[in-house]
């Protein structure tokens, strides 16, 4: 079973947790995508779903399948909101950001009712961290929010961490919400929850791509089927 056939699975079985009347948090990735695709649908069969976008491109996705859109800033309520990782651990934490949408994704995940993560079977890992952690970033003094970043890592024993911001074509690569990205290469977190909370600590980072004690639900798609941690 291919990397993409997982996804869906994944997509599939969190489409299980979705309820006739709801306002969903629609995630943002390849993995997310299949589940709007499978919020579209229900909609065609008369299912009364709206969705509130992590990013601009699962607005117009979740446009063209159908979907109304409550605008993030008029939205009060998500009953559930759900979307990818880049990386999960046994106890459900995340590192995600890949896609530079951390920032909208975390203040959907944090205000639903309930957060599943959907991903493919690689996404599983022992400890976070194999995974460049991205920061997002205000532009205002940039360099002196990295540089306040480097000492803040340092201080949690990453001395060694590989910071980069994240460009594409020469370009500095810029959120939806027109802020960077900083890319932390760090190896092995042994403690993400501490580090969210010192990283979120620093004025002019706007969020860490680690999500740290929000995950509800965690389904992983794979060769054997899925695999659902927690409830
Ligand atoms: C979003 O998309 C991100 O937080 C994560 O970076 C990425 C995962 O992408 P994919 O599902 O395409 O692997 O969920």
């Amino acid at each position: 079973m291919d990397k993409e056939a997982g996804k869906r699975l994944a997509a599939e079985e969190a489409a299980n947790h979705i309820e006739r009347d709801m306002t969903l948090g629609l995630g943002t990735g390849s993995t997310a995508a299949y589940f709007v695709d499978i919020v579209g649908k229900l909609v065609s069969e008369g299912w009364d779903l709206r969705g509130v976008p992590t990013s601009e491109a699962t607005r117009e996705h979740a446009e063209r399948v159908g979907v109304e859109i409550i605008e993030p800033d008029e939205a009060t309520v998500i009953d559930l909101a759900v979307d990818g990782a880049d990386e999960a651990d046994p106890s459900l934490n995340l590192i995600k950001g890949g896609g530079a949408a951390l920032l909208r994704e975390k203040i959907i995940a944090y205000a639903a009712k309930k957060f599943i993560v959907i991903a493919d079977k690689s996404k599983r890992v022992a400890a976070l961290g194999a995974f460049p952690l991205p920061v997002e970033i205000s532009p205002y003094s940039w360099a002196l929010t990295v540089a306040a970043l480097r000492r803040t890592l340092a201080d949690n024993g990453f001395a060694e961490a590989n910071l980069e911001l994240r460009a594409r074509d020469g370009e500095a690569v810029k959120t939806d919400g027109g802020n960077l990205i900083i890319d932390c290469r760090l190896g092995r977190i042994e403690n993400p929850a501490a580090l969210e909370k010192a990283l979120a600590a620093i004025p002019g980072v706007l969020e860490s791509g680690l999500f740290c004690g929000m995950t509800r639900m965690a389904i992983f798609g794979g060769e054997d089927g899925i695999t659902i941690n927690g409830a």
